[in-house]
C-alpha cells in the first residue's frame, strides 16, 4: 500500500492498554481523521494490540501500528510507525531493539509499509521519556535533531513529541523552518480544537490522543481542523 502521508493532517492515536467503547471507536473511526495509530508506553501486549487492531479493521480507516515492544508486533497493520529516539542516552533506542525487531519481523517490515520517525521527546514527566532514558534538549538541541532527521537520515518524519502536555508553539514554528522535505509530526497534550488548530498552523500532521480518554467529545473536535 502506498502511504499517503503527505495529505495527512489529522491522526488519532488509540492505547491498546486504555479502554474505549465500541461506540466511540466507531466516532473516531469515522470521524474524518486521516489514520488511527495504535500505540503506548506501559501494558502494551501482542494480546491487547490485536484485539484493538481487530475492532478497527471494521471501518474503512488505514490503521498503522507504532511500535514499541518487540513482543507486541502484528502483522496485516496499513503501515508501521517505527520511533528513532533521537535524544535517548541509549542506544538501543534507536538501533537495537529495532535490529532485534528486523530480524524476527522482516518479512512484514517492508520499505513499503515502514515509516520511520525521528522521535524527540521533550515532556521529562512523559512514560516514554523515562523508558527511554531521555535528555532534555535545548532549543537549539532540537533544531539539530530536525537538521539530521531530513539532512543526514534523511527520515520522512521528525516527531515532537510532548506526551501528556501542551508543547510549546514557538518551537513547533521553529522547527518547522528546519525542515522541507521531512514531515512535522506534533503530539502532546491536545485537548481541544482551538489548540488542534494553534499547533497545526506549523506542524503537518497533529496527533491526538489521551484527551480521547479524558474528554471525548473535545477530543472528537480535533478533526475539524480546516
Ligand atoms: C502521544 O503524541 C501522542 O504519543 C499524543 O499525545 O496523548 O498527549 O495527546 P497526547
Amino acid at each position: 500500500m502506498h502511504i499517503p502521508m503527505n495529505t495527512w493532517k489529522h491522526l488519532f492515536k488509540l492505547d491498546p492498554a486504555k479502554n474505549l467503547s465500541d461506540a466511540h471507536l466507531k466516532l473516531v473511526c469515522e470521524s474524518g481523521t486521516d489514520a488511527v495509530i495504535i500505540g503506548g508506553t506501559d501494558n502494551i501486549t501482542f494480546d491487547n494490540v490485536v484485539d484493538l487492531f481487530a475492532r478497527v479493521s471494521e471501518y474503512d480507516i488505514p490503521c498503522g501500528l507504532e511500535v514499541s515492544a518487540k513482543d507486541a508486533i502484528a502483522p496485516g497493520f496499513d503501515f508501521y510507525l517505527i520511533p528513532v529516539v533521537m535524544n535517548s542516552n541509549e542506544k538501543k533506542w534507536m538501533m537495537d531493539i529495532h535490529h532485534e525487531a528486523i530480524k524476527e519481523y522482516r518479512h512484514f517490515l517492508t520499505y513499503e509499509t515502514i515509516i520511520t520517525e525521528g522521535y524527540c521527546i521533550l515532556n521529562e514527566d512523559a512514560k516514554a521519556y523515562k523508558k527511554a532514558a531521555c535528555t532534555l534538549p535545548t532549543k537549539e538541541d532540537v533544531l539539530a535533531y530536525a537538521y539530521m532527521a531530513e539532512h543526514m537520515f534523511r527520515l520522512p518524519v521528525f516527531y515532537l513529541e510532548y506526551s501528556g502536555v501542551y508543547g510549546d508553539q514557538a518551537l513547533v514554528e521553529q522547527v518547522k523552518q528546519e525542515l522541507d522535505e521531512t514531515l512535522l509530526f506534533y503530539g502532546g497534550g491536545i485537548e481541544t480544537k482551538a489548540q488542534a488548530m494553534e499547533m497545526k498552523q506549523h506542524a503537518d500532521v497533529i496527533i491526538v490522543g489521551n484527551s480521547l480518554y479524558t474528554n471525548f467529545e473535545e477530543a472528537l473536535q480535533t478533526v475539524d481542523i480546516e
